[in-house]
């Protein structure tokens, strides 16, 4: 028996459920192909993939420039460690800081650790730089906030599922309500230990939750005011996903520490990165913070050519004129079924609020209905729908969603 052979969605789903950890509860649909905004299950029936693998697909699946860049550089040399130097690895970081606007990226794989990055980072300012007292360093970080899976990360969630049993957790962060300025000033104000504040621009787990006009803007002058780092986690919403090429530029924000993963490499391979100016990235010396497959020359030349399709493609303009249009059609749904109480969201980073509990399966069973009329997406918290399609979707392909969705919610409704 060959090792590899076509299976049915039914055998892939077995197989996954009887050799694979149950770490998650996916929607029964088993893809082997995709194409732009569309995947095909092995059945070859073709969907809109709206979710984008959490909004790491944004260029698109399978982008050929990206897979070319991917391919030609898989064939001349895939890794070296950083034991020596690659030629692709400066070329990588020159493009991305002077993309980005900082003066060093540090580069790592996968969002969790990118954030374990940007917390040794900012620890380590704080003794050497702000000179706060040797362990002391207190980092203050958002309720609900959604930021990995790492022992340190979960320690400061309050996701009962993510974190039950998985103690003894991390010390040093302090939590405060996400989207209050006050709660931030005050634990600023109370605190000579705080090294930073970690944030997302947009909270994506908690269910795309969009901070009030104006929130990012005077958290990072709250910061400098204490000398603290603003650390933007824009894992999720970065590179175009809300209608500009990091969701703080709607704020005209510059964090001292940014991290990126997912789209940074349009889905295709895992990069992520920390990006930060000299006087915070200097702290890092060598034997300080690493990674064997970090900076490799496949995540370079990949990184460099999905950030080119982001630009060469506008799609920070087309997430941002798509989504003003699906907000506003998804609008009427909203006036026209006691179905969906709301829609938000920025760019192409939008949810739906199903009227029903938490606990009830009424989303899931939407997803399910929209799985069969031709189009994936996944529930969060029970009762709410997140969409958000690749970017390099038209206007066309968009309405046309919209009317898979509006037809399915109104079955719903009867
Ligand atoms: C899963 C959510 C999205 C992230 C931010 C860091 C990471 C993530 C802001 C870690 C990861 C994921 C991972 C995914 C579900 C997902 C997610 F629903 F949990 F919130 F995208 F919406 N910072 N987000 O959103 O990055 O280590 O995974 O590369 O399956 O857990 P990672």
């Amino acid at each position: 028996m060959a090792v590899l052979e076509k299976l049915t969605s039914q055998q892939a789903i077995d197989l996954e459920n009887k050799y694979g950890a149950h770490n998650y509860h996916p929607l029964p649909v088993v893809l082997s192909k995709g194409e732009g905004v569309y995947v095909w299950d092995v059945e070859g029936k073709k969907y809109y993939d709206f979710l984008s693998a959490y909004s790491a697909v944004n260029q698109g699946h399978c982008h050929p420039k990206i897979v070319d860049a991917m391919v030609n550089q898989a064939k001349t040399l895939t890794l070296t460690s950083r034991a020596f130097y690659n030629d692709m690895l400066g070329q990588y970081e020159k493009f991305a800081t002077e993309y980005f606007g900082f003066d060093k990226l540090l580069p790592m794989n996968t969002g969790a650790e990118a954030v374990e990055t940007a917390l040794k980072i900012c620890r380590k300012w704080a003794y050497e730089v702000k000179g706060i007292d040797e362990n002391k360093a207190e980092i203050i970080v958002c309720k609900n906030n959604f930021h990995g899976r790492t022992t340190t990360i979960i320690s400061f969630s309050n996701d009962p599922v993510a974190r039950k049993n998985f103690g003894p957790f991390t010390n040093g962060f302090i939590k405060i309500e996400y989207d209050n300025l006050q709660a931030l000033e005050e634990a600023l104000e109370n605190n000579k230990n705080v090294a930073g504040f970690m944030a997302e621009p947009i909270q994506g787990e908690a269910g795309v939750y969009v901070p009030s006009e104006g929130y990012l803007a005077a958290a990072k002058s709250l910061c400098e005011k204490h000398n603290v780092l603003f650390i933007a986690d824009e894992v999720q919403t970065g590179i175009a996903r809300t209608g500009q090429l990091l969701a703080v530029n709607h704020e005209n924000v510059q964090p001292d520490i940014l991290i990126l993963g997912k789209a940074l490499s349009g889905g295709a391979y895992p990069v992520s990165a920390v990006l930060a100016n000299d006087d915070i990235m200097n702290v890092i010396r060598p034997g300080n913070h690493g990674s064997t497959f970090g900076g490799n020359p496949i995540a370079a030349a990949v990184a460099i050519a999905a950030l080119e399709v982001v630009k060469d493609e506008n799609l920070a303009e087309n997430a941002n004129r798509l989504g003003k249009i699906f907000r506003e059609e998804i609008g009427k749904l909203v006036e026209e079924t006691k179905l969906v109480t709301l829609v938000r969201g920025k760019g192409l980073l939008n949810a739906v609020v199903i009227n029903d509990s938490e606990e009830s399966d009424t989303a899931w069973n939407i997803c399910m209905k929209l799985r069969d009329n031709g189009l994936l997406a996944k529930p969060t918290h029970g009762n709410i729908i997140r969409f958000a399609p690749p970017l390099v979707m038209n206007e066309e392909q968009l309405m046309d969603c919209v009317s898979i969705i509006k037809k399915t919610i109104l079955e719903f409704d009867k």
